[in-house]
């Protein structure tokens, strides 16, 4: 029976990878940080059969722990701050969790595999972010760096360091560049989902307005489930290597509201739009579209949920949550 090891099992893709990986009959085992996780009941529910091992990805010697207790096959580095406005707040805790942390996972996974390291692969999450001001398009695994947040420099760090550990042990280490992913289990702070909660409560009559930051930025998103399936194929190859992760089409906020809304029946959304300079960032990321095709042709991956499917899920799922809530 193969183990895995999940840094950020809490997470969405904590989540998704955990159902993938047991669906595939591995072993899984999560790491889970703080001594009262508000966030530990829903992995409980969610993953029953996940062996949960307290740590934290600042705390190296935690790692190595860890490592003995799950004795994985496979890690899968996807712990992170993840929120790109709160890391210029917060840009120290976020260079030493979110860079740092991935350095101390390879290097926690070096010195535990020791002489066995050939036993072992390793996934880092990196991402788009990394692309920053985009210097081509579509952004591809060529395209040159060029990060715009503290969230971006510090998960371009991870990134290369990533690549150093396969260059310099001949370690198993592969990188995702993943291009934004959503789903129900996205956090509400992030403007998915921040759109599709107050789509449903509007829709329900028990919210007016949102207020939105930048509404011109253009992403790519694709569904968070589909996306782990690229990061477990990507430890199935062979070769370790870095793949982009996309769905190749890009949309802006105005156009996820037009379809988030649409599908309530609301076609004036501007009226429930107010714009607040509290959510503009210092520097924006304007265009992100990435080009898929090494990971088509090499993993055979491609996304199966398209851009509108994902959006009316999300809002679906919210209307049902916002009427057991107000139950
Ligand atoms: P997420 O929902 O924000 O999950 C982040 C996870 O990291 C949570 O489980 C969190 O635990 C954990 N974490 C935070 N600080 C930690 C620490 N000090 N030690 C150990 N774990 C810690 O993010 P996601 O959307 O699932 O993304 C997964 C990974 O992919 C992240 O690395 C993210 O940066 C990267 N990524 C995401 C996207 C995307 O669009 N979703 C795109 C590209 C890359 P708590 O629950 O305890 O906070
Ligand atoms: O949903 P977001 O916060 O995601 P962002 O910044 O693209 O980052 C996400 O994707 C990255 C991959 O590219 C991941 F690495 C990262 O961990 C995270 O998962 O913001 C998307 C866009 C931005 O341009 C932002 O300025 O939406 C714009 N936006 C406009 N109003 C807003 C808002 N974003 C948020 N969160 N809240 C707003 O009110």
């Amino acid at each position: 029976m193969k183990r895995a090891l999940i840094t950020g099992i809490t997470g969405q893709d904590g989540l998704y990878l955990g159902e993938l990986l047991i669906s595939k009959g591995y072993e899984v085992y999560g790491l889970v940080r703080g001594q009262n996780n508000p966030k530990l009941d829903t992995v409980r529910r969610i993953l029953p059969e996940v062996k949960l091992i307290f740590g934290d990805l600042t705390d190296l010697p935690s790692l190595l722990r860890a490592l003995e207790t799950a004795r994985p096959h496979e890690v899968y580095n996807l712990g992170a701050i993840s929120f790109v406005a709160y890391s210029w707040e917060n840009a120290s805790m976020t260079s030493d969790v979110t860079g740092k942390g991935a350095f101390n996972m390879l290097e926690a996974t070096r010195l535990w595999a020791g002489s066995k390291l050939d036993d072992v692969r390793f996934y880092q999450a990196s991402s788009s972010e990394m692309f920053g001001k985009v210097q081509e398009v579509p952004q591809r695994e060529s395209t040159l760096l060029w990060p715009r947040s503290p969230y971006g420099v510090a998960k371009v760090f991870a990134h290369y360091m990533t690549i150093n550990y396969r260059e310099s042990y001949g370690m198993h280490a592969s990188s995702g560049i993943l291009f934004n992913h959503e789903s129900p289990r996205r956090g509400p702070e992030f403007v998915t989902r921040k759109i599709t909660q107050a789509v449903a409560r509007i829709s329900l009559g028990l919210q007016e307005t949102v207020a939105l930051g930048n509404l011109d930025a253009s992403r790519d998103w694709g569904f968070a489930g589909d996306y782990v399936e690229a990061m477990w194929l990507m430890l199935q190859q062979e070769q370790a290597d870095d793949y982009v992760i996309a769905t190749g089409e890009t949309q802006t906020i105005r156009e996820l509201l037009e379809v988030a809304f649409g599908h309530v029946g609301i076609t004036d959304w501007e009226r429930h739009v107010t714009q607040d300079p509290r959510f503009m960032r210092p520097a924006e990321v304007d265009l992100l579209v990435g080009d898929p095709a090494k990971a088509r042709e090499t993993l055979g991956w491609k996304p199966k949920v398209d851009f509108r499917e994902l959006v009316q899920m999300m809002v679906d799922s919210d209307i049902e949550d916002q009427r057991q809530t107000s139950r």
